[in-house]
């Protein structure tokens, strides 16, 4: 079996909704008096819902009960889907579009592998959902990145080995489970911060499609 697979991460990938994350996260943060900048962002980006209150929970050395927890994760959940209410694909990317569409006239299969629970609704309003032969999300595993569970479902549904699969990632956690995994990790963003990938672009126009055909071969 050596056909390749393609799996896209979609926060901060495909869309940019990392910045919604963030203010939503802000909105809580600020209700706590707890400091969150930029950087401690970067610490919650490909990291679950649950686990990234408990960072910044971490943060701020706030200790709460599950019942607070709970109504602030409802809280956030709710802030977040209110900023996605208007998407549409303006919100892709630049530079994504042209390379699934290059996948797909190569019939290559293309995976999603997101930690995010509001995964498909983000690909139907975007108009991407077409383009997915399957999409692994936060509903579907039970370890978050970076263990590579997201990933390695992604691969078993497009039939292919975790060496045949090439892992794009805009965060920290995400590239590491895609290395822990076997996979090919290309990091979209910054060098500073994602240097365990394999390959490196600040974004997608960056990326060639003579660069795509080399990975397929
Ligand atoms: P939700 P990705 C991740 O998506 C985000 O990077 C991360 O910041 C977020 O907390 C996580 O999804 C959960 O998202 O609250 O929508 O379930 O980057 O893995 O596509
Ligand atoms: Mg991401």
């Amino acid at each position: 079996m050596n056909t390749k697979a393609f799996i896209f991460d979609l926060d901060g990938v495909i869309v940019d909704t990392a910045k919604y994350h963030y203010l939503a996260w802000q909105k809580i943060a600020n209700e706590l008096k707890i400091e969150f900048t930029h950087e401690h962002n970067e610490l919650l980006k490909g990291v679950s819902r649950v686990r990234s209150l408990d960072i910044i929970l971490e943060l701020g050395k706030v200790e709460a009960s599950q019942e607070d927890k709970d109504r602030w994760l409802v809280q956030k959940n709710e802030d977040y889907l209110s900023y996605l209410v208007d998407m549409d694909e303006s919100e892709i990317l630049p530079g994504v579009f042209p390379i699934l569409k290059f996948l797909k006239e190569n019939n290559q299969p293309i995976a999603l592998g997101s930690a995010s629970k509001n995964a498909r609704p983000i690909l139907e309003k975007t108009g991407l959902l077409s383009y997915f032969d399957a999409i692994v999300d936060g509903n579907d595993v039970t370890n978050a990145k970076p263990d590579p569970e997201v990933f390695l479902m992604a691969a078993k549904l497009l039939n292919t080995t975790p060496e045949n699969s090439i892992v794009f990632e805009d965060s920290v956690a995400g590239i590491q489970a895609a290395n822990i995994g076997n996979m090919t990790s290309i990091g979209i963003g910054e060098a500073s911060t994602l240097h365990e990938a394999k390959y490196i672009f600040k974004d997608f126009t960056e990326i060639e499609t003579s660069f795509i055909a080399s990975l397929i071969k």
